[in-house]
């Protein structure tokens, strides 16, 4: 196997030094020095693999290896180093250097190409500091929306000016943006971050369309009051009634197959012990395969708190973090990758994907496609997420073959 997987592995476990926390988990998030130290050394990585090595005005890092003709559409390889807080070793750092390592292997087996290949670790895929995810994805497809630039992190800061602290111009962030012609396909191997290839005794499988997430934060207003003092039936409580929402949205969510809905975030003000909550704020991600599913879920579970609110006197916003419409994987390069896997005897298996990612950018620019690897007890955005040396060296050697496939 043209793969070296020991140099997978140690790169891997390099990266994950920075932002690494005491619990063993890493958070490493857009724009901060620890991102920056694993942006410079995915970049070491792409030199050590041959490749001219650039960073776009999103903070994309782009690492290229031509191909034997000129002016050819490129074969993307992506996946992102930020990380959710407490996150784990393997999610998005896996893409970036299986796809680095592909490159290289590629070039110390003097194999060539026809279209050149990149290989891209995107800015901010996960969405943690600013609440909206995949932007340097965006930035590159095209699909950001400067107003999206002035969301804001816990700390207040916009994004924008968060780029400028690191160093990028966001008022430049349009230079990003790639034409469609110039891409042939976009890949990505990621961790399966479920159960589902575990369950099955599978190393690895190939992505066939991946969920859509919409993320929006609820703010219920009532009224700050004595938690003594005032009787039961006098109250304008909001977390109370936040809870009764929550409680709808996981009953009417339930009732759909695919359909997920995560409270991931909360809080009250004023927060004291003997004061009723004037007001709460709480986020929601809501996600399907379906889209018309996850509309209908969106659809009750906003009525059913506007009328809840109005009943209780209280009032409601509802603001939108981001909506990404569900993304199916290319037929051609799915059947591409079930050959990879044949070609390394391993009986294809093909499943969704609940997680997001970067590859939903280009559902209108490029064919897409995904490879997983098997996660140990399906568990990730978690410092004990993992997938073995061996399940990662295949997942690369089937992108290897992927790649080399679209490519030639
Ligand atoms: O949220 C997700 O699905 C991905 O981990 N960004
Ligand atoms: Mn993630
Ligand atoms: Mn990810
Ligand atoms: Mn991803």
């Amino acid at each position: 196997m043209a793969i070296n997987q020991a140099r997978l592995w140690r790169r891997l476990h390099e990266l994950s030094q920075f932002g690494k926390q005491t619990s063993g988990g890493v958070t490493r998030f857009s724009f901060t020095k620890e991102e920056r130290q694993a942006k410079d050394l995915v970049m070491t990585y792409m030199k050590e693999a041959g490749m001219t090595v650039r960073e776009d005005a999103a903070g994309n890092v782009i690492g290229r290896k031509e191909g034997t003709k000129e002016v050819v559409p490129a074969v993307l390889i992506g996946s992102h180093i930020d990380s959710v807080p407490e996150g784990g070793v393997f999610d998005g750092p896996l893409g970036v250097l299986a796809g680095i390592e592909v490159v290289q292997a590629m070039s110390e087996a003097n194999v060539e190409t026809v279209h050149p290949v990149e290989v891209i670790a995107f800015t901010d895929e996960e969405g943690s500091r600013f609440g909206l995810g995949m932007i340097g994805s965006r930035a590159l497809a095209g699909t950001l929306l400067p107003e999206q630039l002035q969301q804001i992190d816990q700390n207040g800061i916009t994004i924008a000016v968060a780029m400028q602290e690191a160093g990028l111009h966001p008022n430049e962030i349009n230079k990003a943006a790639r034409q469609p012609e110039t891409v042939k396909a976009y890949v990505e191997l990621h961790i399966e971050q479920g159960k589902v290839l575990e369950r099955a005794g599978q190393p690895a499988g190939i992505v066939t369309g991946i969920a859509g997430p919409l993320w929006t934060r609820w703010t219920i207003e009532g009224e700050a009051g004595h938690a003594g003092a005032t009787p039961m039936n006098q109250r304008k409580d909001s977390l109370m009634t936040s809870l009764q929402i929550i409680q709808y949205i996981e009953e009417e969510t339930k009732k759909y197959t695919n359909a997920v809905a995560t409270v991931g975030q909360i809080s009250v003000k004023p927060g004291g012990v003997n004061v009723i909550p004037g007001e709460t704020t709480f986020t929601l991600d809501l996600r399907d395969i379906e889209e018309r599913d996850r509309d209908h879920i969106e659809e009750a579970i906003t009525s059913y708190a506007y009328s809840l609110c109005a009943d209780r006197e209280m009032s409601i916003t509802i603001e939108e973090l981001q909506r990404v419409a569900p993304a199916p994987c290319s037929n051609e390069i799915r059947a591409v990758m079930e050959e990879a896997c044949r070609e390394l005897e391993i009986e294809p298996m093909s499943l969704p994907s609940g997680a997001g990612h970067d590859g939903m950018q280009f559902n209108d620019f490029c064919p897409i496609g995904m490879v997983f690897v098997r996660s140990k007890d399906g568990i990730s955005h978690n410092p004990d997420e993992w997938s073995s040396e061996e399940d990662c060296g295949t997942g690369a050697a089937i992108l290897y073959e992927t790649v080399l496939h679209l490519a030639t």
